[in-house]
């Protein structure tokens, strides 16, 4: 017999949500410049712009504030903290930071080199920048199956091109590359898990040619569920014996505890290179603050301590990947194209698929944001044209990038099924009406164009 399961948790407290009419949420889109980022969060029903730092804290990590210690050094928190990430990641060495982007800053530091190649399966914008600023080339080798929004089944779509890492040091040579990071799992193109075997053969692969390998590891727990869910011999491996097999094979780590961390602040940077470390807590001293806290309260570290354990929970991540699996179900039946299979955090919609009446530089996935706030009160995020464009640094003309999409963002533990139904639907009703709409045109956009869709403004056309 099978039976039904339901969120793994009961709700002991709860946060009003506003609903809007129609003509208020077109004043707050105008107010806006039509760019979700402008909105306030009060005039938002359902709210999916990102998954990062808006999970619900359980009764278990509420109580842990309280044990926070603030000393400003040596704190009983920060050893707490130490030992629940060694517990799950198995790395002896761990700097706190104060969220995920300062330990990209201080890993670029380390393992981004002036004009170097740092292969990725697909870099996440921080690091990018931090890599761009210092010179360094950072290309991503995500597999063709992975790159775009095809719906071919694939069960990583996060994995490393082999091929192409092979090539690039063949053709360039290994002293020409600095670092492989493996995003875990890939958030650019949909949440997308990376397979044991894939981190297995390119850390192999790395370690032949002397190339660290490091981890972003900022959603690890829902990549490890993949892994057992999908890779033959790991169904009975539990949760933090494969992360520990992940990290085994990486010399360095960096996390943002937005995410898998559960909480809503938060970060580190976990190595087994001590002279990494070193610099780490140089630089953290400088940019952070002491060893022992990197810019985190007491509390916060206790809070995380917490989350890293209870992240990794099967019953926990069973909910989580079902329930954003079904927000796609739902969204398959009413015909709206999505990227499949749907990854661990969020739905992605192929915003060329949607509005297929217009080009890249008229923002169908940016338009998509637009409708799905007007039509419903709900917010979810632009991953394309706007995101993602760049310029010709020559000719300033646009180059428009493969991937298109409107990325619909799960916050942990935050939203019932119930709210996944009415996304769909609302989605649903917008895909029926889709041919009656036209695109945007960027009317705003401030200097630094891979920051832009921050602040951008648009017009409807
Ligand atoms: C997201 C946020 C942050 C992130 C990440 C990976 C794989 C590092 C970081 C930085 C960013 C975002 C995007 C759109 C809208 C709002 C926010 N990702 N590595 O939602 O971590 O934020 O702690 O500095 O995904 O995907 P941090």
């Amino acid at each position: 017999m099978k039976f039904l399961t339901a969120e793994p948790f009961r709700i002991k407290m709860v946060e009003r949500i506003r609903k809007t009419t129609k003509e208020e949420r077109q004043k707050y889109l105008i107010e806006a410049g039509y760019n979700a980022f402008r909105l306030k969060a009060e005039d938002v029903y359902i709210d999916c712009l990102t998954d990062s730092g808006t999970s619900a804290m359980s009764n278990e990590q509420w109580s842990a504030l309280m044990l926070g210690d603030e000393s400003y050094a040596g704190c009983k928190s920060f050893y707490r903290f130490e030992e629940s990430v060694k517990n799950v990641f198995g790395l002896p060495y761990v700097q706190p930071t104060h969220q995920g982007r300062a330990a990209d800053y201080i890993m670029a530091q380390v393992y981004a080199k002036r004009g170097m190649y740092a292969i990725g399966n697909m870099h996440f914008d921080t690091f990018r920048g931090n890599a761009e600023m210092l010179g360094a080339l950072a290309v991503d080798y995500v597999i063709d199956d992975g790159a775009n929004a095809n719906d071919k089944y694939h069960p990583f779509k996060g994995n490393i091109d082999l091929n192409k890492m092979q090539s690039l040091i063949d053709e360039k040579g290994k002293e020409n590359i600095s670092v492989v990071i493996i995003t875990v799992t890939c958030n650019n193109n949909g949440g997308q898990p990376v397979s044991m075997q894939n981190i297995r053969e390119v850390s192999t692969l790395a370690k032949k040619y002397d190339i660290p390998v490091v981890l972003d590891s900022a959603r690890f727990a829902e990549n490890a569920y993949f892994i057992q869910q999908r890779e033959e011999g790991y169904q009975n491996t539990p949760i933090k014996q494969i992360t520990r097999e992940m990290f085994s094979y990486c010399e360095t780590a960096t996390m943002s505890s937005k995410k898998d961390g559960l909480v809503n602040i938060g970060g580190f940077l976990t190595t087994r290179n001590k002279e990494v470390f070193e610099i780490a807590n140089q630089l953290a001293i400088v940019h952070e603050g002491y060893i022992t806290y990197g810019g985190m309260a007491g509390r916060d570290m206790e809070a995380l301590a917490v989350g890293l354990q209870e992240v990794c929970d099967k019953d926990y991540l069973e909910y989580r990947v079902n329930q954003v699996k079904y927000l796609g179900d739902r969204l398959k039946m009413y015909g709206v194209p999505i990227i499949e299979p749907t990854g661990g955090h969020g739905v992605y919609v192929d915003g060329r698929k949607f509005f297929p009446q217009m080009l890249q530089s008229e923002f169908p996935s940016q338009r998509l944001v637009v409708a799905l706030y007007e039509e419903a009160g709900v917010r979810a995020v632009e991953l394309g044209a706007c995101a993602f464009g760049s310029k010709d640094p020559v000719t300033k003309e646009p180059i428009w990038p493969e991937l298109e999409t409107m990325r619909i963002a799960i916050s942990r533990r935050v939203y019932t099924d119930s709210h996944m139904d009415v996304i769909a639907n609302a989605l649903g009703e917008i895909y029926k009406n889709r041919l009656n709409y036209r695109g945007l045109k960027l009317v705003h956009e401030g200097k630094i164009t891979s920051l832009r869709h921050f602040t951008a403004g648009f017009e409807l056309l």
